[in-house]
């Protein structure tokens, strides 16, 4: 343990910050084949808000970054593969409209889901929104096609979603007229009045894979409450909701301390960064996701000693390159700058044991002290008003912008 480290806020460590500003560059441009892939599709984006491949715009570069927070998960999605006599047609949001789309005989590769993003002005306090892809009119073809066309060979639809893909738009005007203030490097925190788009991007995205717009959420949902059983088993109890997402009183174990509030939140704050905590995660396995279990404990905590720290930094580096290696944060199995990225985004950070009950963990904070924790981060965000997320649950006109 390197006490020194420890002491170093996130941000503030100049060290750390140099030698990952490098490895993370790496990651940003990082093409690496992986389980999930999220592939971008920009042709509604007539407003050039994310550019080209050839010239990228900050926007495009951290809303693909942001896609792999995701791209560890292992689900097998069986490709869509339109054949002669297959016909099957998209619904979706137009992101730079908001108005349905239709697109005839998509081919979608397997283990991919497609995501067409733009910008435009969205209404009120909205900074983005996320909507799940759906499917119109009536499906030719046998029952294969049938299948990966609906759930992409994933069984029952109501118990583990899988999407053929969806939309994301981004806000780009402020109410008053001017133009949206973002935050775009994942790789230095937001100014104070500026908005994090990879916060943004990472929650939308998680909607897009069936968070709060899919029947297989539905089926954890009871009473107001979340109650999947991987989120019952890291948060102890079903998890309030708000909606379509966590309360805002709901907080991210097994951390010791002020708990990170979840990305599936209702809200982000001016100058916030919110990461896709070990909650969220574990709100994706309930829907389905094949999500790996590093990501469900401490992020970052190589060595399995309850802290993330320089030894664990050690590892990592040791190892980067290797297959299936120790260092390996996120669990996609490569060993690479990205799971660099991740352990620094947790360095300083501890954790309980899940396997013991938090009650008998030593350090723990008192039932009094974690509700001053959840006061201190409700009176953080009124400070720094907060604007919505938002995700559209399909065929839900209640939830529709
Ligand atoms: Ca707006
Ligand atoms: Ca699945
Ligand atoms: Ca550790
Ligand atoms: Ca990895
Ligand atoms: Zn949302």
């Amino acid at each position: 343990m390197m006490v020194a480290l420890l002491l170093r806020s996130r941000w503030r460590g100049t060290t750390w910050r140099l030698a990952m500003a490098a490895c993370a560059a790496a990651a940003l441009g990082g093409g690496r084949a992986a389980a999930l892939t999220l592939q971008f599709d920009y042709r509604y984006d007539a407003a050039g808000f994310f550019g080209t491949a050839a010239a990228p715009t900050p926007a495009r570069t951290a809303l693909e970054f942001a896609a792999r927070t995701f791209t560890s998960f292992s689900d097998d999605l069986a490709a869509i593969q339109p054949l002669a006599g297959n016909f099957w047609q998209a619904l979706l949001l137009d992101p730079a409209t908001g108005a349905d789309a239709t697109l005839a005989n998509l081919a979608i590769p397997a283990g991919t889901v497609q995501i067409f993003a733009a910008a435009r002005d969205l209404p009120g306090s909205q900074l983005a929104q996320g909507s799940i892809g759906r499917v119109t009119g009536a499906i030719s073809g046998g029952s294969a096609f049938t299948n990966a066309v609906l759930n992409r060979g994933q069984g029952d639809v109501s118990l583990d979603v899988g999407p053929w893909g969806g939309s994301i738009a981004f806000d780009v005007a402020r109410d008053d007229g001017t133009t949206r203030q973002w935050h775009f490097d994942p790789n230095s925190p937001p100014a104070a009045e500026a908005y994090d788009f990879y916060t943004a991007a990472v929650h939308e995205l998680a909607h897009v894979l069936g968070f709060g717009t899919s029947s297989a959420f539905l089926k954890d949902v009871a009473g107001g409450q979340f109650i999947g059983p991987a989120v019952q088993q890291l948060y102890q109890n079903p998890a309030p909701l708000a909606g379509q997402h966590f309360s805002a009183t709901v907080s991210s174990p097994p951390f010791l301390g002020v708990q990170p509030r979840p990305s599936l939140g209702p809200f982000i704050g001016r100058g916030e960064r919110k990461l896709f905590t070990p909650l969220d995660y574990a709100a994706m396995a309930d829907l389905g996701w094949s999500v790996p279990s590093q990501s469900l404990g401490l992020p970052g905590d190589v060595d399995a000693d309850y802290d993330v720290d320089g030894a664990d930094f050690m590892l990592w580096q040791q190892s980067v390159g290797a297959f299936g290696a120790p260092g390996d944060v996120n669990g996609d199995r490569t060993v690479d700058a990205y799971d660099g990225w991740v352990l620094q985004q947790y360095l300083g950070s501890r954790a309980y044991n899940l396997e013991a009950p938090p009650s008998e963990a030593a350090g723990v904070p008192e039932p009094a002290a974690r509700m001053l924790g959840v006061l201190a981060l409700a009176a953080l965000t009124a400070a720094r008003r907060p604007a919505a997320l938002r995700g559209v649950a399909a065929a839900s006109p209640a939830a529709a912008p």
